[in-house]
């Protein structure tokens, strides 16, 4: 239920995780893709230098845990 408006799904949710691990252009779209192929998930974005993941998902569809789930199978830590 949208809390907004009543009409259909969830207010999306921005969340900030820090990643260790990530070193290259590589690691950031190892992340981005592990991350976006998540339902509900609408953005992620890796920032290199300051080693952060910043997410934006539909947490009716999406899980934190599912987030930091899909980052730990792509080889990189969520501290
Ligand atoms: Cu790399």
């Amino acid at each position: 239920m949208c809390k907004n408006c009543g009409c259909h799904g969830s207010k999306p949710e921005k969340q900030i995780l820090k990643v260790a691990g990530m070193t290259c252009g590589h690691c950031k779209s190892a992340v981005e893709k592990a991350v976006r192929g998540l339902p509900g998930v609408l953005a992620a974005e890796v920032d290199l230098a300051a080693g952060s993941l910043a997410v934006d998902f539909d947490s009716a569809k999406s899980s934190l845990a599912s987030i930091k789930k899909a980052v730990e199978e792509a080889g990189y830590q969520v501290l």
